[in-house]
C-alpha cells in the first residue's frame, strides 16, 4: 500500500527535537469547519496548519553516532495525531480530538460529539457490553480526511467532530453509572452538540434519552429504534432498570410519547402478549423483520420515518447491534437469529439522518467478548460513521446540524 500523502501537515515545520506529545493535541480537528481558518499557533510556527499536530512536518532526528551511521537521522514525514494510522496513539474514534470539557465543546462549536457509554451492569444474559466503546472506537482502519463513497462527502471537513470522552462509570453501581451517563449526554446536547453515544448495554438509552428529550422538551422528539428485541419490559427480574425495560421508563415519564416511539427489525419470542398489550395501549407502533422481509427496509423506514415525526420535529436513534443477524454481527449480548443485514442497517441509517434533524442517537449491546474478528464492533463504527457523512450532507447544503437553541437556552 502505498503512502497516504499527509493532509494538513506539510507546512509545519517543528523544531528539532520536538517530539508528538502523549495526549491528543486539543489543536487537531480546529480549522476542519469551512470559512474558519487556521487559527495562531502558540508554538510560533509560522504555518503549522489546523488538523495537524504542532509538531507535524518533516523532522531531522537527534544526530548521535548510530543516528549517522545507519541513516536514523534523515529527514522523515511526521504525522498529526488524526492523519496517523488508526492503531497508533490513543484510542479516540476515527484519530478525532479528545475533547471531555464541556465548555470547550460549546467554544468550539462542536457539531457532533461521540460519547462513551461503557457500562453492562443491566444485562440479563451475556455480559461483555462495557467493553463496547472502546472496541467501536477502535473498529476502523482508515484515518484522517475520509471520504464516504455511499455519500460522496467528506465528513470531517464539512462538520467539526470530537471524542467527548466516557461517561464517569465505575462498576457494579448502576444508579451511579446512569447518572453520569444522563449528566455526560446532558452536557454535550446543551453544548449544541449531537450526541452519538456509543454503549453500554441497551439500559443506557434511558438516561441517555432523558437527556436529549429535557435539553429540547420532554415529548418533543420522536425515537426510532432499532432492535430485535422491544425493551418494554415492566421490569426485569424485578429490577426496573434493566436493559430490558428503557423503553417503557422514557414513554411512562413522558421522556418521549408511545405514539412517537416506533421500532424496527422485532422478531423472535419476546416479549409476551401483556407486554405487547401495553405497547399497544400506550400508541406504540412496531415493524416486525417479517415485514422487512416483505415490503424491503426501505419503505418500512419511511413509514418509521412518518410515526416518530407525527407531532415531534426531531428524532433520537437507538441502535441495538442485535437487530443485525448474528451471522454478522456475534458479539451481542441476546442475539437472535433472522435480522438485517449490514448494509441495510446503513442505509437505513443514511436514510433517516438525511431525511429528518437528528436529536442524538445511541449504538448500544455491542458485546467484544462475543464478537469473531471485530465484524460487530465494525458495524456499529459505520452506523455512528454514515450518522456523521448523513449530517456533513446536510450541513454542505446549509441545513442546520447543531442544537443552537439549547446554547441558547443555556445563556438565558
Ligand atoms: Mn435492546
Amino acid at each position: 500500500m502505498s503512502k497516504r500523502p499527509p493532509r494538513h501537515s506539510t507546512n509545519g515545520h517543528a523544531s528539532p527535537g520536538e517530539h508528538p506529545s502523549p495526549k491528543p493535541s486539543p489543536r487537531r480537528g480546529r480549522g476542519l469547519e469551512p470559512g474558519r481558518g487556521p487559527e495562531p499557533d502558540p508554538l510560533g510556527h509560522p504555518h503549522a496548519e489546523a488538523g495537524s499536530h504542532p509538531s507535524a512536518g518533516h523532522v531531522h532526528g537527534a544526530a548521535g553516532r548510530y543516528g549517522t551511521e545507519w541513516g536514523w537521522d534523515r529527514e522523515f514525514e511526521v504525522y498529526g495525531d488524526l492523519d496517523l494510522p488508526s492503531y497508533v496513539g490513543p484510542t479516540t474514534f476515527a484519530n478525532l480530538p479528545w475533547v471531555t470539557d464541556a465548555a470547550e465543546l460549546q467554544a468550539r462549536r462542536v457539531d457532533v460529539a461521540i460519547v462513551g457509554a461503557p457500562f453492562d451492569d443491566m444485562v440479563t444474559h451475556r455480559p461483555g457490553a462495557r467493553f463496547g466503546p472502546r472496541a467501536i472506537r477502535e473498529a476502523q482502519a482508515q484515518s484522517g480526511s475520509l471520504n464516504s463513497l455511499q455519500l460522496d462527502v467528506r465528513p470531517f471537513e464539512e462538520l467539526t467532530v470530537v471524542d467527548a470522552g466516557d461517561a464517569n462509570i465505575v462498576p457494579a453501581y448502576w444508579e451511579r453509572g446512569h447518572a453520569m451517563i444522563y449528566r455526560k449526554v446532558h452536557e454535550v446536547a446543551a453544548a449544541g452538540a449531537i450526541p452519538i453515544v456509543l454503549g453500554g448495554d441497551h439500559s443506557i438509552t434511558w438516561p441517555s434519552a432523558s437527556a436529549i428529550a429535557e435539553v429540547r422538551r420532554p415529548g418533543s422528539i420522536g425515537i426510532v429504534h432499532f432492535d430485535a428485541h422491544a425493551d418494554t419490559a415492566p421490569d426485569s427480574f424485578g429490577q426496573l432498570a434493566s436493559h430490558g425495560t428503557p423503553m417503557r421508563r422514557l414513554i411512562e415519564s413522558g421522556a418521549v410519547l408511545g405514539r412517537n416511539f416506533v421500532q424496527v427489525g422485532l422478531r423472535g419470542y419476546w416479549p409476551p402478549v401483556p407486554v405487547l398489550e401495553w405497547m399497544r395501549v400506550h400508541g406504540m407502533r412496531w415493524h416486525l423483520m417479517t415485514e422487512i422481509e416483505e415490503r424491503g427496509s426501505e419503505a418500512v423506514i419511511r413509514d418509521a420515518i412518518a410515526e416518530a415525526l407525527d407531532g415531534p420535529d426531531a428524532i433520537y436513534l437507538s441502535v441495538d447491534i442485535d437487530v443485525v443477524d448474528p451471522g454478522s454481527a456475534p458479539g451481542t449480548g441476546t442475539p437472535e437469529p433472522g435480522g438485517m443485514l449490514p448494509r441495510e442497517l446503513l442505509r437505513a441509517v443514511r436514510q433517516i439522518v438525511g431525511a429528518v434533524e437528528l436529536a442524538g442517537m445511541d449504538i448500544v449491546e455491542v458485546s467484544p467478548p462475543y464478537d469473531w474478528a471485530e465484524s460487530t464492533a465494525m458495524i456499529a463504527n459505520r452506523v455512528a460513521l454514515e450518522a456523521i457523512s448523513a449530517l456533513a450532507v446536510k450541513r454542505r447544503a446549509g441545513r442546520p446540524v447543531r442544537f443552537e437553541r439549547a446554547v441558547a437556552a443555556a445563556r438565558r
